[in-house]
C-alpha cells in the first residue's frame, strides 16, 4: 500500500504498512483498484456523453465509489470487493454501449483490465497505485485533483440523497477523473485544479440549497451537551437525510437521539429542532470516539466518514452501525433507501431500547447556527461593530479536527486572540475552541459556527456580502484572516473552492499535505500565498499586522 491523502500520512510522507487512520494494507489496495476501475468507467461514460448517450447510472456509481475511499469512511474489505465487482460489471456494460454507438473504445488499461477475486484486486494496486505515476509533480497535481474530487463527491452524494443534483457536476467529476489518466502538462493540471475549485463552490452551493430547502435555514441555537435519562442513539457524520429518517423513526419510541462530531449542526435546523427527542450533542470531534462511545452506552450510527476502527476489546464494538458510503468490518450496515422509502433503522432502535442511558461527560450548552441566512439577519450589528472598531478582525478557523498533539495550537490560538476579534468556523475544527468561555462583542459571540465543513460555503457567502457592503474590489481587502485546519479530502475541496473565490494567504495546518511536491507547493505559495503554521505567538503577530 501507499497512501498519502490525509494530514496524518505517516512521517509526513505516506502510509506504507498500515494507515495511521487504521486502514489495513489490503483495504488500501482495494481502494486503489476501485479508483482505477472508476477511472475506466469515467473514460467510457465521458465518451458516451460526446454523442449524448451518457449512462445516468454512472453518476451514483462514481460519486459513491469515490466517497467510500475518503479517509476514515470505509474499512470494510468485503464491501470493497463487492464494489469492485459491481464496478467492473458496469464498466463492461458501458464498453458495449460505446461500441454500439460506433465510437472507438479507449485503449487505457482501466477500460480493459479485469479480474475476479479479492486477491487479484488487491494485487492490481501494486501497478496502479499512487506511485505508478513516476513524475513527482504530475503525481502531486493529479492526486490533489483526485482528492478534491473525492470531497466533491461526498458533498454531491449528500445533496443527491435530498433529491438535489446537477448533471454538470457529475459530468465534471467523470471527465476530470478520466483526464487524470491522460498525459497532461503541469500547466494543464494546474488549470484543472482551479476548475475543480469552481465545481467545489458549485457543489457546496447545491448542498446548501438541498439542506436549507429541506430543513429550513439554520438559526441561532443553544445545544445541550449534557444527557437525559433515556436510552439513546448517537448519530455521526454529515448526512442530513439519514438524520431525518432516524428522527422520524425514533419519535415516540422512548429512544433519544444525540449528535456526535460533524452532526452537531443538525441541531440548528428548524425541521429537526421540532423533535423533542433530539436531545443535543454528545462529546466532541470524531477522534475522541474511543472514549466517548464507551460512555455513550447506546448504539452509534455512522452516516459518513470519520470512523476510528475500535480496539478488539472495545465495549461498543457491537453497537456500531454504518450506512451510505461508510463501512466497517464487523459492524452492521444499514442498506440504501429503496424506491424513495426511508432507510430502515428499526434494528438500531430495538438495540437502543436494551441499552442504558448515556453517562454524562459534560454539561451545559454550546451555541451555533450562524449559517449565511442567520448572519445576514445580524448583518446590521456586525457591520456596525466593524465600522466602530469593536470588531478588529475575523479569523476563519474552519476545517477539521484530528488527534495530532500539535492541534493544541488551535485551542491556544483561539485563547490568545485579542478580545476584539471573532472566529468564523465550520467543520469539526470548532471542537478545539467551541467550549471555551470566549465571550461576545456587543452580543455577537466570538465564535460564530456556520455548521459542517461544507458550510464553509456560508462563510464564503458572508465574506462576499461584506465585500459588497464595504464596497471593496477584492475579498482580500476585508479584515478576515484564514487559519484553517485540515484532515481529509473534504477539506481539500473546501480549500480549492476558497482559492477559486480568490481568497489569498490561507494558512493551512497543522502540517502541509504530504501529497504536495516541493514544486507544487511553490506554485501554491507564489500564486495564492498559501502558508503553513508556525508558533501561536509568531502567527498571531503576523495575522494582526495591519494590512
Ligand atoms: Fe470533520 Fe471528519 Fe467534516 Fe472532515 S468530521 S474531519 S473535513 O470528515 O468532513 O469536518
Ligand atoms: Fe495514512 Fe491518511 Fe491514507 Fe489513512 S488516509 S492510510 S492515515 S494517509
Amino acid at each position: 500500500m501507499f497512501c498519502f491523502q490525509c494530514q496524518e500520512a505517516s512521517k509526513g510522507i505516506g502510509c506504507t504498512i498500515k494507515g495511521v487512520c487504521g486502514k489495513p494494507a489490503d483495504v488500501a489496495n482495494l481502494q486503489d483498484t476501485l479508483l482505477f476501475v472508476l477511472k475506466g468507467i469515467s473514460i467510457l461514460n465521458s465518451d458516451l456523453k460526446t454523442v449524448g448517450k451518457a449512462d445516468k447510472k454512472v453518476n451514483k456509481a462514481v460519486f459513491d465509489g469515490l466517497f467510500s475511499t475518503i479517509t476514515n469512511a470505509n474499512f470494510d474489505h468485503t464491501a470493497f470487493v463487492i464494489r469492485i465487482k459491481k464496478a467492473l460489471k458496469l464498466r463492461d456494460e458501458l464498453k458495449g454501449k460505446v461500441a454500439d454507438a460506433g465510437l472507438l473504445i479507449s485503449s487505457h488499461e482501466s477500460v480493459h483490465w479485469t479480474a475476479k477475486t479479492g486477491e487479484e484486486f488487491e494485487a492490481k494496486a501494486q501497478e496502479v497505485g499512487i506511485l505508478s505515476e513516476k513524475n513527482e509533480d504530475v503525481r502531486s497535481l493529479k492526486e490533489l485533483i483526485i482528492y478534491g474530487l473525492k470531497g466533491l463527491a461526498a458533498y454531491a452524494e449528500h445533496a443527491y440523497n435530498l433529491g438535489h443534483e446537477k448533471q454538470e457536476i457529475f459530468d465534471f467529476l467523470q471527465e476530470t477523473l478520466a483526464a487524470t489518466t491522460k498525459d497532461l502538462s503541469v500547466d494543464e493540471l494546474v488549470n484543472l485544479t482551479l476548475e475543480t475549485g469552481k465545481f467545489g463552490v458549485d457543489v457546496m452551493a447545491l448542498l446548501d440549497a438541498a439542506n436549507t430547502s429541506s430543513y429550513g435555514n439554520p438559526e441561532v441555537t443553544k445545544v445541550n451537551i449534557g444527557v437525559r435519562n433515556n436510552p439513546a442513539i448517537l448519530i455521526s457524520g454529515h448526512d442530513l437525510k439519514d438524520m431525518e429518517d432516524l428522527l422520524k423513526q425514533t419519535e415516540g419510541t422512548g429512544v433519544d437521539v444525540y449528535t456526535h462530531s460533524e452532526m452537531l449542526p443538525a441541531n440548528y435546523y428548524p425541521a429537526f429542532k421540532k423533535y423533542s427527542h433530539l436531545a443535543g450533542n454528545y462529546g466532541n470531534a470524531w477522534w475522541k470516539q474511543k472514549e466517548e462511545f464507551e460512555s455513550f452506552n447506546g448504539p452509534i450510527l455512522f452516516t459518513t466518514n470519520c470512523i476510528v476502527p475500535p480496539l478488539e476489546n472495545a465495549s461498543y464494538k457491537d453497537r456500531i452501525y454504518t450506512t451510505g458510503a461508510s463501512g466497517l468490518t464487523g459492524a452492521i450496515h444499514i442498506p440504501d433507501r429503496a424506491n424513495g422509502e426511508m432507510k430502515d433503522f428499526s434494528m438500531i432502535i430495538e438495540h437502543a431500547k436494551k441499552c442504558a442511558a448515556p453517562t454524562e461527560i459534560e454539561s451545559g450548552e454550546i451555541v451555533g447556527g450562524f449559517a449565511h441566512n442567520q448572519v445576514f439577519q445580524l448583518a446590521g450589528p456586525i457591520v456596525e461593530a466593524v465600522k466602530t472598531g469593536a470588531i478588529r478582525k475575523f479569523f476563519v478557523m474552519a476545517g477539521c479536527d484530528g488527534r495530532m498533539m500539535s492541534r493544541d495550537y488551535y485551542t491556544e490560538f483561539a485563547e490568545k486572540l485579542p478580545k476584539d476579534t471573532v472566529i468564523l468556523t465550520a467543520g469539526c475544527a470548532k471542537y478545539r475552541y467551541n467550549k471555551l468561555p470566549l465571550g461576545d462583542i456587543n452580543g455577537i459571540p466570538r465564535v460564530i459556527d456556520a455548521g459542517q465543513c461544507n458550510d464553509s460555503y456560508s462563510l464564503a457567502v458572508v465574506a462576499l456580502k461584506l465585500k459588497e457592503i464595504f464596497e471593496l474590489d477584492d475579498v482580500n481587502e476585508l479584515p478576515i484572516a484564514y487559519n484553517i485546519a485540515w484532515y481529509e479530502q473534504k477539506a481539500v475541496i473546501v480549500l480549492l473552492a476558497l482559492l477559486h473565490l480568490g481568497v489569498k494567504n490561507i494558512h493551512l495546518g497543522p502540517t502541509l499535505p504530504a501529497f504536495l511536491s516541493p514544486n507544487v507547493a511553490k506554485v501554491l505559495v507564489e500564486n495564492f500565498g498559501i502558508a503553513g503554521i508556525t508558533s501561536v505567538d509568531e502567527d498571531m503577530k503576523l495575522f494582526l499586522e495591519p494590512v
